[in-house]
């Protein structure tokens, strides 16, 4: 059987989930969140490749090569979320599903949150969840599946 790739972004800072900020972002690190997504597709013809950058120009890159390698992307672009066409512009060359996740609910936060350039191309937003948003986005890629 042929497995779907499924990429998950993870933008700036999101490399200290669970070590900062507890009260705002949960207990739990960004590796633990990985343990739990690869759980949830182990078996089901589904893979996945979780990966965390700084860097915009990474995300776009990985959003790039994604156009040739992935059935789907859940992306959860940090700050770049409220500021960055470029990321939104390269998400817009890749054909297959778009969940944009973010842990806390970016509507009731600053009004600076309050925009997201990525919702503009996203299938699916997943926000205030918790971590368990990154789970729900991988249901939702799965389900429209079958
Ligand atoms: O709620 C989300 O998932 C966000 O995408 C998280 C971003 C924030 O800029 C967005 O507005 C909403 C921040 C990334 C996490 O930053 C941390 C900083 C310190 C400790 C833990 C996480």
């Amino acid at each position: 059987m042929m497995t779907k790739l499924i990429y998950i972004l993870n933008g700036p800072n999101l490399n200290l989930l669970g070590k900062r900020q507890p009260k705002i972002y949960g207990n739990e690190t960004l590796a633990d969140v990985e343990v739990k997504c690869r759980e949830l597709v182990s078996g089901t013809g589904f893979e996945l490749d979780f990966k965390q950058t700084n860097a915009e120009y990474q995300l776009i890159d990985w959003i790039h090569e994604a156009r040739t390698s992935a059935y789907a992307i859940i992306i959860n672009a940090g700050g770049y979320t409220h500021t960055s066409i470029a990321i939104l512009d390269a998400l817009n060359a890749f054909d297959g599903t778009v969940v944009e996740v973010h842990i806390t609910n970016i509507k009731v936060r600053e009004k600076f949150r309050h925009n997201s350039f990525i919702s503009l191309r996203a299938d699916k937003e997943v926000i205030g969840k918790g971590t368990m948003g990154y789970l729900i986005a991988i249901e939702f890629i799965m389900d429209k599946n079958f």
